[in-house]
């Protein structure tokens, strides 16, 4: 049975198996709230201390790899995961990523990774919603999101117009919004107030916009985003090659750094199973035919495993 093969080292001992079952993911709960208002929020996710050594990791990367001064923004987009050890454990934290894996399973891949530093003063964003803008991904992909935010708020943002993210509830199943590119209120609009250490999930294709920051606290945050694997990355070509040596096994695959660029689609075999079925601990569905190969073998995502 595959979930019992194990390893071979070079002197013939048996290894325990490698893989990891996943993470916790959606209940049914926080699925049908997601599905209905394109967002969840996690409020606590993060103690004070974590909140805190995670601004201290921004303010050092910051400084020292983008030269960033006090009192300005910065949103970089060349991806922050292999900037610093804690940056780099975000890629497959068990607070989040058993959610993307709910979502994009065996094919889950990191689409980018940001940090964002918004200091007090105007936003420059207007709404709009993430990912492919001219034909939308919703044309092809009208249920489930092909890009999935994971922010983690890392200070407080009690009231509005301290640079907070502004959503649109439920305007994940549109592909019009009269807002779309415009600075203007939208019924229903909804700023994200929470407390530092509140983690958020949201579908990529959720109108949202960015507030003015009229408080004197810089906002902290971070951005890691996740797709499936034959979606274009959005910050990097290929991984550096003695950082990827670095990474654990899911780190690696979920950066999805291949040679062969057709292997974004058809991902090598090695990198099957990415996770153990949370529930059964197989590599497998039930219902799997096993004389198909474990690289090709259909693999249910979790939405399809709960529609009924
Ligand atoms: O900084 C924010 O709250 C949102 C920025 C944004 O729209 C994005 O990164 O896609
Ligand atoms: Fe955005």
């Amino acid at each position: 049975m595959d979930m019992m093969e194990s390893t071979e080292t070079a002197s013939g001992t048996a290894e325990k198996p490698a893989y990891k079952v996943a993470p916790p993911g959606f209940t049914p709960e926080q699925w049908e709230a997601f599905e209905r208002d394109g967002f969840l929020l996690f409020e606590n996710a993060l103690t004070p201390d974590e909140c805190r050594e995670y601004i201290d990791v921004i303010d050092e990367v910051a400084r020292t790899q983008f030269n960033w001064q006090p009192g300005k923004t910065l949103a970089p987009w060349s991806g922050v995961a292999h900037l610093h050890p804690k940056l780099t454990e975000l890629i497959d934290h068990p607070r989040h990523v058993g959610y993307a894996y709910d979502l994009y399973g065996e094919l889950l891949k990191l689409h980018n990774s940001q940090f964002f530093l918004r200091p007090p003063g105007k936003s420059g964003t207007k709404w709009h919603n993430d990912g492919a803008r001219a034909v939308p991904y919703t044309v092809y992909a009208p249920f489930l999101p092909i890009q999935l935010k994971v922010a983690y708020w890392l200070t407080d943002l009690p009231r509005p117009n301290m640079g907070n993210m502004m959503v649109a509830p439920g305007s994940h199943k549109k592909q019009y919004f009269e807002a779309y590119t415009k600075p203007m209120d939208v019924e229903g609009q909804m700023p994200v107030c929470v407390p530092a250490g509140t983690m958020m999930l949201m579908n990529g294709n959720l109108f949202h916009t960015v507030l003015d920051n009229d408080s004197d606290v810089t906002r902290y945050n971070f951005f890691y985003t996740y797709c499936p694997s034959w979606v274009c990355e959005a910050d990097r070509l290929n991984c550096d090659e003695a950082w990827l040596k670095t990474l654990t096994r899911e780190q690696r695959i979920i950066m999805r750094s291949y040679k062969n660029p057709y292997d974004r689609t058809k991902p090598p075999a090695e990198d099957f199973p990415l996770y153990l079925d949370r529930e059964t601990g197989l590599d497998h569905d039930p219902d799997a035919d096993l004389d198909v190969p474990r690289g090709v073998r259909k693999r249910r995502v979790g939405p399809e495993k709960w529609s009924k």
